[in-house]
């Protein structure tokens, strides 16, 4: 998929250029689930897209006009607008930075990476927590190769609501058929404990990303500071994905949203799936 806009030169030359793993961090992430890593962009490429995601975010956000004391557990959580890159064309270059896509394709050891959808994730001031969930449960992927880029456009303190990951806990199939809800959190947290899964839990610098598997438990605190927490994600699948037969209603739900024109057994390859990262010629 060609670029179509003209961004600052640094800026185009940073989102294009490969981020260097080495194997010990792709057998960590392989074993733990998640990686965080620092500096993957700098501050003025971060406050460049900050701009930009934040006025889509707000404009389209659906809960507009609703009191926080009148969402639900997972609305007090954040402001969650989903597939921003068709809306948006600078927002679009950042969801097909070739250094994520790459970094994503040898994290999760594909020969590939297509897009699945980003989302913006906004956890407003006096924000309530993030429940424990896995995100594949929602995706009818036909196998385990998805990963998503959590990319904060600031430092994220623990009192702003960072990602906490359960280390390892992808490899051990535990609440793999519940949504995100106040009973996920519930269950979880008890098998967290039952399991003796370690929580990592660390604020993120101005700069750190982290990369988990769709299969990986995670949740985040509130955020009780003044600013909100501002965060864009991507969702990658391995270019070979293929569509099972949805095992639940999200599943049916999202077929229809991130890939409508693919039928059951075939790859995901709609042109809302674009590879966005091979070493196929
Ligand atoms: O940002 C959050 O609080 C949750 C994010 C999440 O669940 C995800 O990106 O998979």
């Amino acid at each position: 998929m060609t670029t179509t806009i003209d961004l600052p030169a640094a800026i185009r030359a940073e989102l294009d250029s490969p981020f260097t793993l080495s194997d010990e961090q792709k057998q960590h992430f392989r074993e733990d689930g998640f990686i965080k890593l620092k500096e993957f962009f700098s501050p003025g490429l971060l406050a460049f897209f900050d701009e930009a995601v934040t006025a889509k975010t707000f404009e389209l956000n659906p809960l507009k006009g609703t009191a926080m004391k009148d969402r639900d557990t997972y609305g007090q959580a954040f402001i969650q607008v989903s597939n921003l890159w068709p809306r948006d064309e600078v927002v679009k270059q950042l969801a097909f930075s070739r250094r994520a896509a790459q970094t994503a394709a040898e994290l999760v050891d594909a020969s590939g990476v297509r897009m699945w959808h980003d989302q913006a994730l906004y956890k407003e001031p006096a924000g309530g927590f993030t429940p424990w969930h896995v995100d594949q449960y929602y995706w009818p992927m036909s196998h385990g190769k998805s990963v998503t880029l959590w990319m904060p456009f600031t430092a994220v303190p623990i009192d702003m609501g960072p990602l906490c990951f359960g280390k390892g806990s992808h490899r051990k199939y535990i609440a793999r058929d519940i949504a995100i809800s106040d009973e996920s959190e519930k269950l979880i947290t008890e098998e967290v404990r039952k399991h003796e899964i370690t929580e990592v839990f660390e604020p993120y610098d101005l700069g750190e990303v982290s990369f988990h598997y769709g299969w990986t438990l995670h949740r985040a605190g509130g955020n009780t500071t003044n600013e909100a927490r501002r965060v864009f994600t991507v969702i990658y699948m391995d270019e070979d994905m293929r569509l099972i037969e949805p095992r639940n209603e999200n599943h049916e739900a999202d077929w229809k949203a991130w890939t409508p024109s693919t039928k059951v057994g075939e790859v995901m390859a709609d042109e809302l799936n674009p590879v966005l990262y091979t070493t196929r010629g």
